[in-house]
């Protein structure tokens, strides 16, 4: 036996917070590196492939492509930057010898930039850094650099690590420079230092198989496609795989395809080798986590933890007056069956049973993270309905513990006063205040994440948009009691049926409508945000009477508001404990969880009673 280093090969991964410009890096990369024709029409930011990534802007599953310079292949993998994805990066980092730190050359780095290097540190990996975006007027490329470095050391980074190699680059315009005042050129210094710094890949060919299933992908033709990084030994697409399983079994197969990345496709292979990054497929259950082995002497690699999830919501069966007529998976079957498929791949998933068969209690790493589980299952088909986000709380001892985020806020300096006299009562806890640019400040705060939820909006309009606000979690700490809910009620649909404008002008004045007319509504139905505290009935169906037709020429014309939009991760922020969220493939709909006003009252009242 024999430890080789594979000079042909190099397997790195672009980390960065939200929006620093990784996706945007991979297409100038691929490009520069030959990957596309000459003459082929490649759209931006080509890594993000699927729908929800597409519509959003956003990056939300990691991926891999390859491309070939100066003889060597390079596997480069695309991460999301958005905290609630972090689990996504904490598991592909073990496919990969470096990582490439992106920080924005204006923003700085924020708490995702902290997380992912902190990831990265814990697994010996030596970064290297590129401050990106020097072609935004206010860069302050130099500035950002020594923070970068401080944050490598407040991460207790050892001196070679502090020690990292560094470009200034645009992936807008595709270049990147050792010092600033150098033309701009291309990305050969960003792909020479690749080749320098990232680790060629190490271990021994002819040992027994070990590749640690990282991601999962699925193909209509072959399945499940298991992806990781060969680790030790030589996978044959003409020989048999052992694959040892989280619960302790090896199940042998000969794979259906061993497949190799090339640029962005998929590719059969033959064989492949320590270091290489392979699919493999003809094992229908496999799970992230589990090891491909060899068949004489399997050997599971210890398999990846995550961070544990900190918020949950109940998923339920749709029980709305309008269930079943718009989806095509309406059962608790459905759901259930779903759910369970859905942890196969969303490792910071849980999912857990409630005392109904119907409602499921679902935990994930943050609103985002659910919302967009809710997204994809409603584009599938499905209907069903959500409680209001509660954060997972935890026990130490006699101590009650809560999740806390790190907070960052980047925003005009008048605004600061009235921001943070509203994030008093959210028991958030200034840590640091600096000027940041012209007229703009950075606001730090530790905040429990109950207090954080529908802050958003609030901070926008505080802002008039021009507030720029990051969070990560940041660990478990003291508990803080009651909080104040949300400051006014809702309007509630008193009737069913469908709206009108005449009877929605009328309520208008009351407050903030949420639907137009002709929208099909219940009783119980929220239907906008009522301008004072508590809940009001409204009925937004009526007709005009027949008798006040015959003046219609000389009324004035109604004209409503136009409603306020409130999307899925709106809603989920916006709902109180006695309230749901109704999603269908059509409509997100807001109800009182009881529909009935009298019945809410009479149990409003029992409970104030016991209490
Ligand atoms: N001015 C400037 N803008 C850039 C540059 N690189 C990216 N952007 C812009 O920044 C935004 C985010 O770019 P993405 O490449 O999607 O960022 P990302 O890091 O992949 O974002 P996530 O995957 O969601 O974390 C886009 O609007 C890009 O056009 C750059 O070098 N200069
Ligand atoms: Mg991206």
């Amino acid at each position: 036996m024999a430890q080789i280093t594979r000079e042909d090969l190099r397997n790195f991964a672009i980390i960065a917070h939200v929006d620093h410009g990784k996706t945007t890096l991979v297409d100038a990369i691929l490009r520069q590196a030959g990957v596309f024709r000459a003459n082929e029409a490649v759209e931006e930011r080509v890594m993000d492939s699927n729908d929800l990534e597409k519509e959003r802007g956003i990056t939300i599953f990691s991926k891999n492509a390859s491309y070939r310079y100066q003889g060597v292949k390079v596997n480069i993998v695309d991460t999301p930057g958005h905290a609630d994805f972090g689990g996504e990066v904490e598991r592909i980092l073990r496919m990969v010898d470096g990582v490439l730190l992106l920080v924005d050359a204006a923003e700085g780095p924020l708490p995702q930039t902290r997380f992912v290097l902190k990831k990265s540190l814990e697994l010996d990996l030596k970064p290297m850094v590129v401050i990106n975006k020097i072609d935004r007027p206010d860069a302050r490329p130099h500035e950002v650099l020594d923070q970068v470095l401080n944050l490598f050391i407040s991460l207790g980074a050892s001196e070679e690590q502090c020690d990292f190699p560094y470009l200034y680059a645009s992936s807008r315009h595709g270049y990147a420079k050792k010092e600033l005042d150098e033309p701009d050129g291309d990305l050969r210094p960003l792909l020479d230092m690749v080749l320098k710094h990232v680790p060629a890949p190490q271990g021994d060919p002819d040992a027994g198989l070990q590749m640690l299933v990282t991601t999962i992908a699925y193909s209509e033709y072959v399945g499940r496609i298991a992806i990781g990084r060969i680790a030790r030994g030589t996978v044959r697409a003409d020989r048999s795989v052992a694959l040892c399983r989280l619960d302790g079994t090896t199940q042998v197969a000969r794979p259906t395809k061993l497949f190799s990345f090339e640029g962005l496709k998929r590719e059969d292979a033959e064989q492949a080798s320590v270091g290489d990054i392979v699919g493999i497929s003809g094992f229908p259950e496999v799970l992230i986590g589990e090891t491909m082995a060899s068949p004489e002497a399997p050997q599971a690699l210890p398999p990846m933890t995550v961070d544990e999830p900190t918020i949950s919501m109940t998923f339920g069966v749709n029980t709305s007056p309008l269930a079943g007529q718009e989806g095509k998976y309406v059962t608790s079957r459905n759901l259930k069956d779903r759910l369970e498929r859905e942890l196969l791949s969303n490792l910071a998933l849980r999912v857990a049973p409630t005392e109904t068969p119907d409602t499921f209690v679902v935990s994930g790493r943050g609103e985002l993270h659910l919302g967009i589980l809710l997204e994809t299952m409603r584009r599938e088909g499905f209907e069903l309905e959500v409680g209001k986000p509660q954060v997972i709380l935890k026990q130490e001892g006699e101590k009650t513990l809560e999740p806390y985020e790190q907070l960052i806020l980047d925003l005009p300096t008048e605004s600061v006063g009235a921001v943070m006299e509203r994030l008093g009562p959210r028991r958030g806890e200034l840590k640091d205040m600096q000027p940041f640019g012209e007229g703009r400040s950075r606001l730090e705060f530790s905040i429990p994440s109950r207090g954080l939820m529908g802050f958003r909006t609030e901070y926008l309009s505080l802002t008039r948009g021009e507030g720029l606000m990051h969070s990560v979690f940041a660990g478990y700490g003291e508990y803080k009691g009651d909080l104040a809910g949300r400051a006014r009620g809702v309007l509630f649909a008193t009737d069913p049926g469908e709206s009108t404008t005449y009877a929605l002008y009328a309520n208008q004045e009351r407050g903030t409508l949420f639907i137009g007319p002709q929208t099909k509504v219940y009783m119980g139905m929220i239907v906008g945000e009522n301008s004072r505290e508590g809940d009001l009935g409204v009925n937004v169906t009526k007709a005009k009477a027949l008798t006040n037709v015959r003046n219609s020429g000389s009324e004035e014309a109604q004209v409503l508001t136009p409603p306020r939009d409130m999307p899925l991760e709106r809603c989920l922020e916006y709902i109180e404990d006695d309230e749901l969220v109704e999603i269908t493939p059509l409509n997100i709909r807001m109800r009182k969880k009881v529909l009935d006003a009298t019945q809410r009252k009479r149990m409003e009242r029992a409970r104030a009673a016991l209490s």
